[in-house]
């Protein structure tokens, strides 16, 4: 596949506040935008200002820093909210309709044609004010397919900058979102934004499926945080995208994405997830004795993406039961210690047999090594 566009969509100041452990200070905020401006993210969405005062004054606040990326907020698809967010000075409006038959029902009570009416009225307001506007049907695939896709139509022809296709609780498989993003592609000469939960664990999977079908911006945020487990990662769409694609990532500053998520785990009081593409602890440490041996030849063997990209290094283990003889003869080569094959051997042996009483560390496997080459 070829990514042809791709924009980021950063919302860790808006779906991300909404993940339960989550609460930003205004100073937290503006390093936020400051460190993901860095990083080089096209948009930061916000809380909507609607939300309650602090919101609407950190809002004001982010605007004022005039930072590179441009300053979205998210509001519900009213006439009132975009107002109170255009005279925030923002760069552009995500707004948000509830298509779902049952939330249609049980929510707002709008019919089909209400909805687009309402929705284009909110879309050339903003347009008229020169500020970007998307809209996004909420809940997209539980909704019906037909209705939404005439809302797009109906929608796309009032000319917002963007459409948006939410899926909300997480449910997409990547072959609905290839295909849904390209039914929505076939009835909007818009760009097309994607939303995904991760509650079945497609978030990221079903980020590159929209990018397939026609989408151009995704929606991330820093460590996946969000509602109940959150959205795609931004280190997930970059790994996912990055190993496919190299050169449609490489505008990013992609050696800060480890301090940026670092910096957010430390805001939450919490570690960067052991499972988080490239900045986990463990992205790039390897264990096993094949495997180290392989990636000693060959780091390419076991890492599809290299680590120096993104500021790391490779870790090779070696003071554990799995461990190698290759990984111990590289070990003792950098150590400048001469081992003929079979004290390679047999330090190998020695060093299964202590780990089998749990692992050693780096500076245990050092003196045994030491220990080996000046026998007293
Ligand atoms: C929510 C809304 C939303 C909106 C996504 C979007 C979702 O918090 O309920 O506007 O694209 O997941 O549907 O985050
Ligand atoms: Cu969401």
């Amino acid at each position: 596949m070829t990514v042809s566009r791709l924009a980021i969509v950063d919302t860790t100041l808006r779906e991300g506040e909404q993940f339960a452990g989550a609460h930003f200070t205004t100073e937290q905020k503006l390093e936020l935008i400051a460190a993901l401006d860095a990083f080089g993210v096209e948009y930061v969405e916000m809380t909507s200002p609607v939300a309650s005062p602090r919101s609407e004054a950190d809002l004001r606040r982010a605007v004022a820093a005039r930072p590179r990326a441009r300053i979205l907020t998210h509001t519900r698809c009213r006439l009132d909210d975009v107002e109170r967010a255009l005279d925030c000075g923002v760069d552009g409006v995500n707004v948000l309709f509830a298509t779902s038959d049952v939330l249609r029902r049980a929510s707002h009570g709008r019919s089909l044609e209400e909805i687009a009416e309402i929705a284009c009225e909110v879309v050339e307001h903003v347009r008229r004010a020169g500020r970007e506007i998307r809209f996004s049907c909420e809940d997209t695939f539980r909704s019906d397919r037909r209705e939404i896709l005439d809302i797009y139509r109906a929608v796309g022809s009032c000319h917002p900058d963007r459409v948006g296709i939410a899926d909300t609780v997480g449910i997409a498989t990547p072959r609905q979102v290839e295909e849904l993003a390209a039914a929505v592609r076939s009835v909007v000469d818009t760009d097309i934004e994607f939303h995904g939960h991760n509650d079945t664990g497609c978030a990221v999977a079903n980020a590159l499926a929209a990018l397939e079908g026609g989408a151009t911006h995704i929606d991330t945020t820093i460590l996946g945080i969000g509602e109940r487990n959150g959205i795609a990662s931004l280190s997930g769409l970059i790994a996912r995208v990055g190993s496919l694609q190299p050169e449609a990532v490489e505008h990013y500053r992609l050696d800060l994405l480890p301090s940026l998520d670092a910096r957010l785990a430390s805001i939450l009081e919490i570690p960067v997830p052991f499972n988080s593409p490239i900045t986990a602890p463990t992205a790039f440490t390897h264990k096993a004795g094949m495997h180290s041996n392989a990636v000693l030849r060959d780091p390419r063997s076991y890492e599809v993406l290299d680590p120096t990209r993104f500021g790391l290094d490779r870790q090779i283990l070696r003071g554990h039961r799995l461990v190698g003889r290759n990984a111990i003869r590289d070990r003792a080569g950098a150590l400048g210690i001469a081992l003929s094959e079979e004290q390679i051997s047999a330090v190998t042996t020695e060093i299964k047999r202590l780990a089998d009483g749990g692992p050693l560390d780096d500076s245990q496997v050092d003196a045994l090594l030491a220990t080996w080459a000046t026998p007293a």
